[in-house]
């Protein structure tokens, strides 16, 4: 016997700013970290994408066709503030329009404030979030957001997967030349937990009725075999990787083994105890979660040679490069689990062990604000079957139920993607949405919004509140 979704659950589907919206150069934007990587005929194209900035008010209608009770969409940073210091009166009203139509819908917006697209001159200017500089910055673009949307917006996310950036540097426009990758990742880590807690403090101040929370992305750690060693590689993944930023948010602490393993070889990564207080006091109202996948770990000795974790771009099976962190694991597939064509586990059981696990840890209500299939869908007769995607999402969502009644408080659930996008690592050779595109990478095509057969189904299930 399984307990219901709550009445007020929030059903929804996400996206981010520089893979849907396009018109980077219109209405006085800025470019982004994101927009300054374009490739001419390559994956990584913010120029158009899914020209959701100028179709927004078609796109609400077929969230409000869905049945949609939450959109959660980015900000982009360089439509409010183009050079990261003047206001663009063009860009908030902007979001006022999309944020208007929403409401007039009936779809709660959640707001994430940042979603890797800061402005570029901001990167030139000091080194992005490797500076200090940034939280002034980050600050005043989140207070003007409050300002300007907080009377219609009671949901906001802060840094999208501040724990998965400080992993994969180029998410975020790089690491300066000639500072070292691994004091460059505590100095992002401390930088977004500072920028996080007064974004968190100045919400709280003026809006007192939002909520708002950090964002992780959660690989959740099995050990490779039940050696004891891979155990440990396990928990270190865990505690590295995903509970380091957590605590100190959530918990107001430094994870304790972080601090010795860096000690121990020569890196002081203490905060000073003001920073630390300023910390501790932003007790967030949830914790939002990104899941896709789970990860395998193995120990990885400390002597052993070190190599960078990558995507795998060809979408091959079998193409990806697991990480490897000497001294505390290393990654590794799982041979339980099936995978997508780039090699992402499909694990929904591991959706409910990390409900568990971060709800143990944390207590605290918690937001699937990602989750979904990549795929190649095909367009045939303008019908998309992707079943293999109905197929994932009802088997997360299955979890998600068992989670509820083990009493893990969930709020929401937002697939990703509402819509096709330029994903981040494979443009729109991999799709996400319940909504189909129509175009290529190469070739924007008619953009034209074809509903897939996920989109039917995610339907149905919002309108029976998730019985399956
Ligand atoms: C998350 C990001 C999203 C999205 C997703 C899927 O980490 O927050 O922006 O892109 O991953 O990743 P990909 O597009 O590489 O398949």
């Amino acid at each position: 016997v399984q307990k219901p979704f709550p009445e007020n659950f929030l059903w929804g589907a996400a996206t981010a700013a520089y893979q849907v919206e396009g018109a980077i150069e219109e209405d006085g934007k800025g470019i982004s970290v994101q927009d300054s990587k374009n490739f001419s005929n390559y994956f990584h194209d913010t120029t158009v994408t899914s020209d959701h900035y100028h179709r927004f008010r078609e796109d609400i209608a077929l969230m409000k066709t869905l049945g949609l009770k939450s959109y959660r969409f980015s900000i982009a940073w360089t439509r409010i503030y183009p050079d990261g210091e003047t206001l663009n009166p063009a860009g908030v009203s902007f979001y006022n329009q999309l944020i208007d139509e929403l409401i007039k819908n009936n779809i709660e917006p959640l707001v994430t404030l940042y979603h890797f697209d800061h402005p570029q001159s901001l990167q030139e200017n000091f080194g992005g979030w490797y500076s200090e500089q940034m939280i002034t910055h980050f600050l005043t673009f989140a207070v003007t957001c409050f300002h300007a949307f907080g009377d219609r917006v009671r949901w906001f996310m802060t840094i999208c997967e501040s724990n998965n950036v400080v992993l994969y540097p180029d998410l975020i426009g790089g690491v300066p030349a000639g500072i070292d990758v691994e004091v460059w990742r505590f100095q992002v880590s401390r930088v977004m937990a500072l920028a996080n807690a007064r974004v968190i403090q100045s919400c709280r101040k003026l809006l007192p009725q939002a909520k708002i929370g950090p964002c992780i992305g959660y690989a959740i750690a099995y050990p490779a075999t039940s050696a004891p060693q891979d155990v440990m590689a396990a928990l270190n993944e865990d505690e590295f990787r995903t509970f380091y930023p957590l605590d100190l948010l959530c918990l107001g602490r430094q994870n304790p083994t972080v601090v010795n393993f860096f000690a121990c070889r020569g890196l002081d990564i203490r905060l000073s105890p003001t920073e630390l207080e300023e910390i501790k006091g932003a007790n967030p109202d949830f914790i939002a979660f990104n899941y896709y996948q789970s990860d395998v770990a193995k120990a990885c000795p400390d002597e052993s040679e070190e190599a960078q974790p990558g995507f795998n771009q060809e979408g091959k099976k079998g193409g990806f490069v697991y990480p490897r962190f000497p001294g505390l694991y290393a990654g590794d597939s799982n041979p339980y689990l099936e995978r997508n064509d780039w090699d992402w586990e499909i694990d929904p059981v591991g959706l409910r062990i990390a409900c568990r696990k971060l709800f143990d840890r944390y207590q605290l209500p918690l937001m699937i604000t990602e989750n979904g299939l990549g795929a190649r869908d095909t367009l045939a007769n303008g019908e998309i079957n992707d079943a293999y995607r109905i197929d994932y999402l009802q088997k997360h969502v299955e979890q998600m139920q068992l989670a509820i009644s083990d009493g893990v408080p969930l709020l929401g659930y937002y697939p990703w993607s509402f819509i096709d996008l330029m994903s981040t690592s494979n443009g729109y050779n991999k799709r996400y949405g319940f909504v189909y595109v129509d175009r290529e990478d190469s070739d924007i095509k008619t953009l034209t919004r074809y509903k897939k057969a996920s989109f039917y189904w995610y339907q149905r299930l919002i309108s029976s509140n998730g019985a399956l």
